[in-house]
């Protein structure tokens, strides 16, 4: 390492110094981002929700973060600094950029439907965000009361590889109010996420778990049974009992972000009790002789739409 560079350790700890500096400031105060408009951030403050700018070395800001506020004369207030975080969910942008989602939070509810269909290979991705992260994930299949039987019985079906696996998971529906009382339970004294894809009804469930939000929600294009991409901003509501959720616009493909490939072999529970069982070291789980996946698989261990949805991603990292 070159001489002038700075450890992770050394890094932290002056910005820890630099946040306790700021904080000790008189005019300091602290908030939690609930939301963003623009360049500009909306944050919970003990005199409010205050609409700030920021200083240009404070870093990524998001919904979720506690922040350090100064005030600015006559009547504006800026963020100084950024208190450390507990996680942080974030996705490469189309330029390939990080585009952080929210902060703090310790749940992620990764929102299906059965109009847009529910799509296995994102709810992967979630899932390896999550164990990554080491938040809980919960699965909810939304808009039940579109179902004609047999394709819920479908649809219960494919999902059933997810609880197998120990995920908690919720059916829902926003429009006639089933699962709410489950939702609510999963969500109590966390600070939660909805993801997914956009027209599953993220708002919509926000919009029953905490009346009178009036969030604004849209139908999905009748052609291409997608959503219209209604929110556009991650933003965060306080539960009445306890813990918050947050809103966040939805997806159309959630790429992986800083995810190599150890953890993607993790983030597949189910792959981890066979992690140094293959007889090379460097098994790919392809073709090579005496894999322990490959084996698991035959055995019926591990699923096999899971295992190929394990190689998509892999090729997605490779990319
Ligand atoms: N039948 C039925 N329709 C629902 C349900 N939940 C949501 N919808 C409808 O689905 C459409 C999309 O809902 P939104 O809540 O805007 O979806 P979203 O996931 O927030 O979408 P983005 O903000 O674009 O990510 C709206 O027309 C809702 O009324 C449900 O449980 N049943
Ligand atoms: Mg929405
Ligand atoms: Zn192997």
């Amino acid at each position: 390492m070159a001489k002038n560079k700075l450890t992770d350790q050394q890094r932290r700890r002056i910005e820890s110094n630099q946040q306790t500096r700021v904080a000790k400031k008189s005019d300091a105060m602290q908030g939690l981002v609930i939301g963003q408009a623009g360049h500009q951030l909306d944050v919970e403050t003990s005199a409010g929700v205050l609409r700030c700018g920021r200083r240009k070395n404070t870093g990524t800001i998001v919904t979720g973060d506690h922040v350090i506020l100064e005030a600015v004369p006559p009547a504006e207030h800026i963020i100084t600094a950024v208190l450390p975080r507990s996680s942080l969910l974030a996705r490469p942008d189309f330029r390939g950029q990080m585009k952080a989602i929210a902060a703090n939070i310790d749940r992620i509810f990764i929102v299906c439907s059965t109009r847009p269909e529910l799509n296995e290979g994102l709810v992967d991705r979630y899932l390896v965000a999550a164990e990554t992260l080491h938040i809980t994930p919960v699965i909810v299949l939304n808009k039940i009361d579109l179902a004609e039987t047999e394709q819920l019985e479908e649809l219960r079906q494919r999902i059933s590889i997810y609880s197998d696996l120990g995920y908690e998971v919720i059916e829902s529906s926003a429009k006639n109010q089933h699962g709410i009382d489950m939702l609510l339970d999963s969500l109590h004294d966390h600070t939660s996420i909805m993801v997914g894809q956009s027209g599953v009804g993220k708002s919509s469930l926000v919009n029953v778990l905490l009346p009178g939000m009036n969030i604004k929600t849209r139908e999905i294009s009748e052609k291409h049974n997608k959503g219209t991409h209604t929110t556009s901003a991650s933003r965060l509501y306080h539960l009445p009992d306890g813990g918050s959720l947050i809103d966040s616009p939805g997806v159309r493909e959630f790429g992986m972000w800083q995810v190599n490939e150890k953890e993607l072999f993790n983030g597949f529970v189910e792959f981890r009790q066979y992690q140094g069982l293959c007889k090379f070291s460097n098994c790919q789980h392809k073709t090579e002789p005496q894999c322990a996946i490959i084996d698991a698989i035959e055995k019926n261990e591990i699923s096999k739409a899971r295992y190929e949805s394990y190689n998509r991603i892999l090729e997605s990292l490779t990319e």
